[in-house]
C-alpha cells in the first residue's frame, strides 16, 4: 500500500457483521480502480504521498474496495476506525475530503451498511411508528397533519387558531412550518403554549388525541430549552430541521430525551441529494436519522410538488421501515399535497404514512375546517376502499376539494 494505492482487494471478502460498508456511485478521468483506491484511502488512513509516520499497524485500518462494477464501488472500513455513537465523524471519513478531491469528478454516497455493535451506540427511536400509534391512538390508518400556511406571518393567536380549525375539521398532526422558529411577529413561547391550549380544547371537542408539532429549530442550547419549554407545556412533539440543525446537534437534542416524539424536517437535504451523480442519497439520511432516533422523517410524496419519483420515495419508505436492530419510523409524505391524493399514496406507501397538507388544506374553497375534513374523509374513502368521486356523493367538503384539485 503506497499513499493513494493499494487499497483495492476484490478478493477480500467483506464482513457485514463487523464492519462499516459504504456504496458509492464516482465518475473520474483517471482509471476508476485508481479513484476507487484514492477514496478509500482518503477516507480512512491514507493520503496523496507516503509518510515516513506510516506504521505497519496501519493495514489493519486501512479501507477496503472490494467490489467495482462500471461506477459503483463498494468500500469496507474496519470498525476500529469509527468511533461509536458519533455521526459528524462517520461523515467526516466516508463524506468528508473524498467530495472535494480533483480527480474524483463526481461522487455520491448512495448506501451504508452497519454492523450492530455501531447501530447499538445510537439511541435509536424512542416511539417509532407503534409508539406514535399509541400516543395517538390510532390503529392502523394513515395519520394526517397539515402545516399552518402562510409560513410566516400570522401572530401566535391566528396561528392558533388555524391550527384549532385544522383538529376540530380532523386532522391529527398540526405542525409549524420549516422557517417558523421565534420570530417578533409569533414568538415561540406565545405560539406554543396558545396552539397547545387550543389543541387539548379541540381533543376535549373531538373526543379524539391531537398532536402539535412546534418547530425547536435554532443554535442547539436555544432548541434545547424551546424543547424544554413544549415538554412543560404538555406538548407531545417536536419538529427539528434536521440539515440546517446538524447531525451533532441532532444527536444531543435526542440524548437529552426529553420524552417527545421527535418529527424531522429535511429542508436543504436537496442541495446535495438531489443530483443523482453526486452527494449523499436520501437512504443515507433516512438511516442516520434513525440511528439517532428520530420517529418521523419526510420522505417525499412522487405525486406532489417535490421532485422524488416513485422508485425513489419507494426506497426512502424502505429504508423508515427495514430490519435493521431499530424501530420502524413514520415516512413523512407532505409538500404539494391535496385529498385527492390519498388514495395514491396509501396504493404506493400503505397504511403506515403519515399524510401532510398545508396548501391542499388552508386552500379549501370553504377554508381550513372544511379542508381538513376532506382530507380525513378521502382517508376514510380510502380505509373502505371507497373511490372518492363516490364518497364526495354524501361528503359535500371532499366533493369541493376533488372539484377544486381532482383525484389524483
Ligand atoms: C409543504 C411544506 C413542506 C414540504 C417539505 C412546504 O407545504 O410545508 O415543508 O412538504 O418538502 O413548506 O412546502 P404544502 P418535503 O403542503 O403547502 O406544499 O416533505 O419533500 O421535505
Ligand atoms: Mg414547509
Amino acid at each position: 500500500m503506497k499513499a493513494y494505492s493499494g487499497y483495492v482487494n476484490s478478493g477480500k471478502k467483506p464482513d457485514y457483521d463487523k464492519n462499516i460498508i459504504a456504496k458509492f456511485y464516482i465518475e473520474s478521468k483517471i482509471p476508476i480502480k485508481k479513484a476507487a483506491s484514492m477514496v478509500a484511502a482518503e477516507s480512512s488512513v491514507g493520503t496523496w504521498t507516503e509518510v515516513h509516520t506510516r506504521k505497519k499497524a496501519l493495514q489493519e485500518l486501512a479501507a477496503n474496495v472490494f467490489e467495482i462494477k462500471k461506477n459503483i464501488i463498494k468500500v469496507e472500513y474496519p470498525l476500529e476506525l469509527f468511533e461509536l455513537g458519533n455521526i459528524p465523524q462517520l461523515l467526516s471519513s466516508i463524506a468528508g475530503n473524498i467530495f472535494g478531491m480533483k480527480e474524483v469528478e463526481k461522487l455520491r454516497l448512495l448506501d451504508i451498511s452497519f454492523p450492530k455493535k455501531y447501530v447499538q451506540s445510537f439511541k435509536g427511536p424512542k416511539f417509532g411508528i407503534s409508539g406514535v400509534r399509541n400516543v395517538l391512538k390510532i390503529k392502523d390508518r394513515p395519520l394526517v397533519g397539515t402545516i399552518i400556511k402562510p409560513k410566516l406571518g400570522l401572530n401566535y393567536k391566528e396561528h392558533a387558531k388555524v391550527a384549532y380549525e385544522a383538529w376540530v375539521g380532523g386532522i391529527d398532526i398540526v405542525k409549524d412550518d420549516e422557517n417558523l422558529t421565534n420570530q417578533k411577529f409569533n414568538p415561540f413561547k406565545k405560539r406554543i403554549a396558545e396552539t397547545l391550549k387550543m389543541m387539548h380544547k379541540a381533543e376535549k371537542e373531538t373526543c379524539e388525541k391531537k398532536a402539535y408539532m412546534p418547530n425547536i429549530t435554532s443554535e442547539i442550547n436555544e432548541a434545547l430549552s424551546r424543547a424544554k419549554f413544549v415538554k412543560d407545556n404538555n406538548g407531545n412533539y417536536i419538529m427539528i430541521d434536521i440539515i440546517t440543525t446538524g447531525w451533532a446537534g441532532l444527536q444531543t437534542i435526542r440524548n437529552k430525551d426529553f420524552g417527545l416524539i421527535l418529527h424531522a424536517h429535511r429542508a436543504g437535504y436537496a442541495m446535495f441529494a438531489r443530483n443523482p451523480k453526486h452527494g449523499m442519497s436520501m437512504p443515507v439520511i433516512v438511516k442516520l436519522s434513525r440511528l439517532i432516533g428520530f420517529d418521523q422523517l419526510h420522505i417525499g410524496t412522487a405525486v406532489g410538488k417535490m421532485s422524488e419519483n416513485l422508485q425513489e420515495v419507494l426506497e426512502n419508505v424502505k429504508f423508515c421501515k427495514e430490519e435493521i436492530g431499530l424501530k420502524k419510523i413514520f415516512p413523512v409524505c407532505s409538500g404539494g399535497l391535496h385529498p385527492g391524493h390519498i388514495p395514491k399514496l396509501v396504493k404506493y406507501f400503505g397504511n403506515d404514512i403519515v399524510i401532510q397538507a398545508g396548501g391542499g388544506i388552508h386552500g379549501h374553497p370553504k377554508g381550513t375546517k372544511a379542508g381538513a375534513t376532506a382530507m380525513r374523509q378521502s382517508v376514510d374513502a380510502t380505509m373502505k376502499n371507497i373511490p372518492l368521486k363516490e364518497y364526495a356523493k354524501t361528503h359535500k367538503e371532499l366533493n369541493e376539494a376533488i372539484k377544486t384539485w381532482g383525484v389524483a
